[in-house]
């Protein structure tokens, strides 16, 4: 396949279900999928991906007094993903996806949604520590038409974080359309480290997700019970939706902030050599040292920083392996089993093209930040929540609540936890299921006691704001409730795949 050849998917048979196994797009990954895996080592291989990889603009918002300002507007519109077809997609302030969001830490912001997609939604800032009011969830929903504020001071750590619809029931099918960006945010710290930050050149935002394109080239949201049940996964990879990504490496290194931001596929990242690199972040911060791997889990929601080193003269792609690789969970395997394929599948994502001659970077600091871990024995309480599925009978029939954590499904009016502000909490999470599940608390950054009694992975030792919890895994996690309370509102704790959160595998605590 050439790069300039156009790539026009069979338009015959437009039924709603008839995927694109057959169409130019099942076509093209399918491709780049075999080569990637024969990557070589004999002189620069021929470059695979075809399409320059999307860079989100970045909006660091506008002064208004001591206050900084971010205008989104929340829209429909077309986007083309492949040459010359135009898909019906949502986004923020464009067609696909939003903005990324430079915050700094201590500041006051001031973000305005306007929703002009002719529905109700709203847009929740995932990770970020702030008043219940203003946190985006289900409970500040914004209609057709209007505008609403969230507006609060920046109280974080230098890390890469996202926004996304949190609307009740709708929230799988809002972020399937597109309503979803990344927010980065840095603080004093981070930025006396010698780290690469020149964005969309060595820091760049990688947002990675799967969709499904029917024959008529539209991506529609229409999950199967099955669907429903385990979550939808495509067979298309998404890069800032960029199908067959690829970027040119000007640097030695390269810092990758990468957020799965699919719906429910579990990606098992590596790159196509195997070369290795370092993880320097975790949801919501830097690691204290740069952990070396060549792999690593990230399940829906998630996020983690890494750089690598792209000197060589080849090409090589970031993707998904469906087989476990050394340092992940079984998650590969595990998930190929119970989904029936799709999105487990190998998913090339990225591919990395280093210049003939790489620009020189600073060696990784050894140090780049301290995490003061939180003692089991400050901990005033300990709640226990299990995700559970009901399979069988229940499932087929279709009645009843299939998606529950402690046996309730989600209620709107209901508050399921009360917490003391200022308190220190242990949260131990459970699953009965027999599938994994990502649990993420709202307002807080955790850290990981353990993971089925042993210590957590070395990339899951920083701070955290969502964690994959494996079938029959009891993960402990401690969290530190502080300064914000309001008793009428409260913030969620849920499963981030979405079809699950939507079927009512979310809970309401407030802080007090
Ligand atoms: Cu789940």
């Amino acid at each position: 396949m050439s790069e300039t050849q156009p790539v026009i998917p069979t338009l015959k048979y437009a039924t709603r279900r008839t995927f694109l196994k057959n169409t130019a797009f099942g076509g093209m990954v399918a491709v780049s999928g075999i080569l990637g895996s024969s990557l070589s080592g004999f002189g620069r291989t021929a470059p695979i991906h075809i399409n320059p990889l999307k860079i989100p603009p970045q909006d660091s918002g506008t002064k208004e007094g001591a206050t900084t300002v971010y205008n989104l507007n929340v829209e429909n519109s077309t986007t083309e993903f492949v040459n010359q077809i135009r898909t019906s997609t949502r986004g923020i302030n464009g067609s696909y996806l939003g903005p990324t969001l430079r915050l700094k830490d201590g500041e006051n912001i001031k973000i305005n949604v306007k929703n002009s997609i002719g529905e109700t939604t709203t847009l929740h800032w995932h990770g970020l520590h702030l008043p219940a009011s203003e946190d985006g969830g289900p409970h500040q929903p914004i209609k057709n038409g209007e505008t609403r504020a969230s507006q609060f001071q920046v109280k974080q750590k230098a890390a890469s974080f996202w926004y996304h619809s949190h609307q009740l029931h709708k929230t799988a099918e809002h972020v399937w359309q597109g309503l979803a960006g990344m927010i980065i945010v840095d603080d004093a710290e981070s930025d006396a480290l010698d780290l690469p930050r020149e964005y969309g050149v060595d820091d760049i935002p990688v947002v990675l997700q799967d969709r499904i394109f029917a024959n008529d080239g539209q991506m529609y949201y229409d999950p199967s019970r099955h669907d429903r049940m385990m979550g939808m996964v495509g067979n298309t990879p998404f890069a800032n939706g960029t199908i067959s990504a690829f970027i040119e490496a000007k640097t030695k290194l390269i810092r990758l902030r990468i957020l799965n931001g699919s719906n429910a596929s579990t990606y098992n990242l590596g790159f196509s050599d195997n070369r290795p690199f370092a993880q320097i972040g975790s949801d919501g911060g830097l690691l204290e040292a740069p952990y070396q791997t060549n792999n690593i889990t990230l399940a829906p929601g998630e996020r983690a920083e890494i750089v690598v080193d792209a000197s060589g003269n080849e090409n090589f792609i970031l993707q998904s392996r469906s087989s476990g690789g050394t340092g992940g969970m079984g998650m590969g395997m595990m998930r190929r089993g119970m989904m029936g394929g799709g999105g487990s599948e190998n998913f090339n994502f990225l591919e990395i093209r280093p210049s003939e001659n790489l620009k020189a970077s600073s060696t990784l600091p050894a140090k780049l930040t301290t995490i003061e871990p939180l003692a089991p024995s400050s901990a005033v309480n300990t709640r226990r929540f299990m995700l559970e599925m009901a399979m069988g009978p229940m499932m087929m029939l279709g009645f009843g609540n299939t998606h529950t954590i402690n046996d309730r499904a989600m209620k709107m009016n209901r508050i399921d936890e009360v917490v003391a502000k200022n308190s220190i909490e242990i949260w131990e999470l459970g699953n009965t299921s027999q599938i994994p599940h990502p649990f993420h608390i709202h307002d807080v950054q955790f850290q990981i006691l353990d993971r089925g009694g042993r210590p957590p992975h070395p990339g899951e030792r920083g701070l955290k704001d969502t964690v994959l919890i494996n079938p029959g895994e009891m993960v402990r996690v401690i969290a530190k409730f502080s300064e914000y309370s309001d008793p009428n509102i409260p913030y969620m704790y849920h499963c981030h795949i979405l079809e699950h959160e939507d079927a009512g595998m979310m809970g309401q605590f407030t802080v007090v």
